[in-house]
């Protein structure tokens, strides 16, 4: 496990309703709330040696304004798009420009669940997929994301580190 510090922080984005974790359908997506969710990912980060920007919007301009923000502020990024998963070309689009690495996460298995959840479009800027874990797949995230860092950096030193790998 890498425990490189990274000057700048991995951006976990949250997309629409995840604000209502914990309060609703708990049988979907578990009892834990977002600031749950928050707290241990911030515990693994820690543990890693990243530092998280951790942010969530029920508006998909914004998640895109964040994404562009990345691009210049944040090392990586960590995304549960919410329904716009399945839906936002545009996210795709700032995703792909922001020639960051992306590592998608889902609380639930949008696999086991309706078809038009099947298909992602963040999956097509991703890296790696986490779901159907819950909470814990924010944290294999962001250890996933140290290790992803740790070898972009070993491949060209820090100005490599945010740059895709084939
Ligand atoms: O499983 C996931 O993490 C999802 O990204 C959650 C999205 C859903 O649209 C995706 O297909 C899979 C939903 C966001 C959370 O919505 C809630 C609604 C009610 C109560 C709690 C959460």
């Amino acid at each position: 496990m890498a425990a490189l510090m990274h000057a700048k922080p991995v951006y976990v984005l949250n997309g629409p309703n995840l604000n209502l974790l914990g309060a609703r359908e708990p049988d979907v997506y578990g009892h834990e709330t977002l600031a749950d969710v928050r707290r241990r990912a911030e515990s693994a980060a820690a543990r890693v040696g990243l530092t998280l920007e951790f942010r969530q919007s029920n508006h998909e301009g914004q998640l895109i304004d964040w994404v562009h923000e990345a691009r210049d502020k944040g090392s990586g990024l960590i995304v549960n798009a919410g329904g716009l998963t399945h839906t936002s070309i545009a996210l795709l689009d700032a995703l792909q420009a922001a020639e960051l690495p992306v590592i998608e996460v889902h609380l639930s298995n949008i696999f086991r669940r309706e078809p038009y959840r099947h298909h992602s479009y963040v999956s097509l800027a991703a890296k790696g997929v986490i779901c159907g874990l819950g909470a814990k797949g924010y944290e294999l995230a962001v250890e996933a994301m140290a290790d992803v860092l740790a070898a972009n950096a070993g491949k060209g030193g820090p100005a490599a580190a945010g740059k895709k790998t084939p």
